[in-house]
């Protein structure tokens, strides 16, 4: 016995995840929906060894459904996801659409689990921004043994957070570049991302910082403490999948880098390797499809009282976005929903 399950935005590459990891995990699926917008519908999806043909987001009814996982950006959500929550199926959405929204729970499940009890309010839970998400499964564990005073994080964003026209503008600008004639502009990109980086994602704010970079002050501060300041720089860099942060720290309390390194190696959703070599590090590359924030290079900042650096790389389409969703389903089946 389990649960009835939507994947609403199916054929997306955050969708497809949602549906990979539902089966890698054995999710308890009695029956399974996966929606698409009317352009994608009849595209098939895989879920395990299955073969699923999508079906219409636009007229589907979600009477009698109870999950719904939602990746379908802001503004289809604000259309499909009160329809679902008000046929009582419970919303996790992927988009930033009810993040701040009071009534609505934030969940990284490493850190903040009973917040998903707080779903009865709109029967919608939010999934953060996936720089956020990894940071904040690193950032935990320490601030509960040294209580964190400041974060000052620097991103280096893959081009995948940017869905499926950023990881072809890479693939096709980074070709364009040997062959004369087919150079590629950029377009969803604001400069050439092919061999260089670019200090911008998302809109640019009045106080000239970027909303992705508000997000990972405002969701930091909801998720795990609103005490905590938050500084972050964020950078799209021309990887394909993998968020990487360097994240210098400041506690209230002493804190030397070995025994962080003990607090991270026993902590939940964290795999250390930190080995202080040429090589004794995680880069992007090794975390595509798997589900841990690694972190490496803990070190003392000794600059100022209290502080440590790391480095934390993760799969921003796993933790960052389908992974972290569908532990929130776990979690909200285990501690709220009765199954079928
Ligand atoms: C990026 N972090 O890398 C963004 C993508 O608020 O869910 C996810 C945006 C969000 O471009």
């Amino acid at each position: 016995m389990g649960y009835k399950v939507v994947v609403a935005g199916a054929t997306g590459n955050v969708g497809r995840e949602m549906l990979n990891i539902l089966a890698e995990r054995e999710f308890p699926v009695d029956e399974i929906a996966a929606l698409a917008s009317r352009k994608s519908l009849g595209t098939e999806v895989s879920f395990g060894d299955k073969t699923l043909k999508t079906k219409d987001l636009d007229t589907f009814d979600f009477t009698g459904w109870d999950i719904a996982l939602f990746a379908v950006g802001s503004d289809a959500t604000k259309v499909y996801a009160p329809k679902a929550a008000a046929a009582g199926c419970v919303v996790i959405d992927n988009s930033s659409l009810y993040r701040y929204d009071p009534q609505v729970p934030l969940v990284v499940p490493e850190v903040n689990a009973e917040a998903v009890d707080g779903y009865k309010a709109k029967n919608i839970i939010a999934n953060p921004n996936c720089s956020t998400a990894q940071m904040v499964v690193a950032l935990k564990p320490l601030h509960d043994r040294a209580r964190i005073k400041r974060v000052v994080v620097a991103t280096y964003q893959s081009v995948s957070g940017a869905g499926k026209e950023g990881i072809d503008e890479l693939w096709d600008q980074t070709k364009g570049l040997y062959v004369p004639g087919q150079e590629v502009a950029p377009k969803k990109f604001s400069k050439q991302i092919a061999f260089n980086v670019i200090p911008h994602i998302d809109v640019f704010l009045d106080d000239g910082s970027t909303k992705e970079e508000w997000k990972m002050v405002a969701e930091t501060k909801k998720i795990l403490d609103p005490k905590i300041k938050v500084t972050a720089t964020c950078v799209r860099v021309p990887v394909f999948v993998g968020h990487s942060e360097a994240i210098n720290i400041e506690f209230e309390e002493p804190l030397d880098w070995q025994e962080a390194q003990d607090i991270l190696r026993e902590a939940p959703g964290v795999m250390l390797v930190d080995k202080r070599e040429a090589g004794g590090y995680v880069t992007p590359v090794e975390c595509v499809g798997d589900y841990a924030t690694f972190v490496s290079r803990v070190r003392q900042d000794s600059t100022i009282d209290n502080g440590i650096s790391l480095w934390c790389v993760s799969d921003n389409l796993r933790k960052g976005a389908a992974l972290n969703a569908v532990q929130i389903a776990e979690v909200l089946g285990n501690r709220c929903l009765k199954k079928g």
